[in-house]
């Protein structure tokens, strides 16, 4: 079978709600994967950055497979012995009272705000069914009946109602309509991603954070930040609200929580907000399984021994400086934090980011486009200073050609 096969085989029965670069993958090591004709590429968008600790990470794959030998899942009617000690290390990693694991990033969010509304009813008090959380214009929070609810991206929402109501919807970066809607007395949370990763990687002015989290004190509201992209050294420091010294009531992760070996998500928050919830009332099958503890463990090991922050905080300036030099007509803002990184391309002769990208695709480098007119740019944080370089002699021999 060749490329064309494998994608002929994907089309006919798996549903058509992707639209992937024509290229198929088979392998993965570090930074790099290999596709089904043993081509290498240099992999630029680490699976939506759940791989920053580099495919197959021989810590994380260990630990999975000495789990997945033991014990895989016992659900939680019992208690495990893998749980606990997942539970202690993320909780005191992160600085937070409690964790509620879950699968997937857009369960996290989900468990989020029920979690707020159940704070606001029964410690707030905020009459019952009025709470209302904030959410910003163009965020990306996943994909079920809720959070698309919270969208105001069209193609993620529209054909999908009725909708969830609850939330009212501001401009991201915009500290006064926040100040104004946290006028209303039923609001209960403000719910946020510390760097709009769908929305091109769009990073709020230096200060939005930590003033939105003033604003949300000030008024007895949670402040809830999305991490499941941002967080996890991804943009060059744990989490992003670090740059700005915040720390989130209630905090989402996901993706790189197992390294992209599992699907791991999590929310963390103190006893005062995590013991609303009582037994039966929220959970899951698979969250918090032995295999999705132990891995998760190594992965946030990982991130420490290796210094993934450090790292993608420093290779991140040279990369926004690399790319920013670049004399091309296609090539408009450079902008990011670490190595969360994004272009904005100007289309040229009726070429777009897409056509960009299946040439960097065929010059050894794949990446992905966002809205029609940005690349997205995030290696697995485990790129060395010359990996990067050879990366990025890809990307501008690929937006010369387009000369
Ligand atoms: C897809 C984007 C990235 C997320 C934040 C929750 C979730 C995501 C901040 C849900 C998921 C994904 C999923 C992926 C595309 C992707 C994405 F382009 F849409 F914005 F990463 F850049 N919060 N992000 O970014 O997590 O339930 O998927 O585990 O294919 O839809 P999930």
């Amino acid at each position: 079978m060749n490329t064309q096969d494998f994608i002929t085989r994907e089309e006919k029965y798996g549903a058509h709600n992707y639209h992937p670069l024509p290229v198929v993958l088979e392998k993965g090591k570090g930074i790099y994967v290999w596709d089904v004709e043993g081509k290498k590429y240099f992999d630029f968008l680490s699976a939506y950055s759940a791989v920053n600790q580099g495919h197959c990470h021989p810590k994380i794959i260990a630990a999975m497979q000495n789990q997945a030998n033991q014990l895989t899942l016992t659900s939680r009617a019992f208690y495990a012995s893998a749980l606990g000690e997942y539970e202690e290390y993320i909780c005191n990693y992160f600085g937070y009272d409690k964790v509620l694991p879950m699968n997937t990033g857009a369960e996290g969010d989900e468990t989020a705000l029920k979690l707020c509304r159940k704070w606001a009813y029964t410690k707030k008090g905020i009459p019952e069914n009025q709470a209302k959380i904030i959410v910003c214009e163009e965020n990306f929070h996943g994909r079920t009946i809720t959070i698309i609810s919270m969208s105001t991206d069209p193609l993620a929402k529209k054909d999908f109602g009725p909708y969830t109501p609850g939330f009212i919807c501001i401009p991201y970066n915009d500290l006064d309509a926040l100040e104004k809607e946290l006028e209303d007395p039923n609001v209960a949370g403000f719910l946020v991603e510390p760097i709009q990763g769908e929305a091109g990687v769009f990073v709020p002015d230096e200060g939005y954070l930590r003033k939105a989290y003033d604003l949300c004190k000030a008024k007895n509201v949670l402040f809830i930040a999305d991490e499941v992209q941002t967080g996890i050294a991804r943009t060059g420091k744990l989490l992003a609200s670090d740059h700005e010294g915040i720390r989130p009531d209630v905090l989402i992760l996901g993706k790189a929580l197992s390294g992209g070996a599992y699907p791991v998500s999590a929310v963390l928050a103190d006893d005062e907000i995590m013991l609303c919830i009582k037994p039966g009332e929220h959970g899951s099958t698979f969250g918090g399984n032995p295999v999705a503890a132990k891995v998760a463990i190594a992965a946030l090991e990982v991130v420490k021994e290796e210094k993934l922050a450090e790292n993608a905080d420093r290779l991140g300036k040279i990369f926004r400086k690399e790319l920013s030099d670049i004399k091309s007509d296609m090539i408009g803002i450079v902008r990011g934090k670490g190595l969360l990184n994004a272009v904005v391309v100007t289309p040229k002769n009726g070429k777009t980011a897409w056509d960009v990208c299946v040439a960097m695709k065929e010059n050894g480098l794949i990446a992905k486009p966002t809205h029609d007119h940005i690349i997205r740019f995030a290696p697995p944080l485990v790129i060395t200073e010359d990996e990067q370089y050879e990366a990025i002699e890809i990307i501008k021999k690929t937006f010369k050609e387009f000369e």
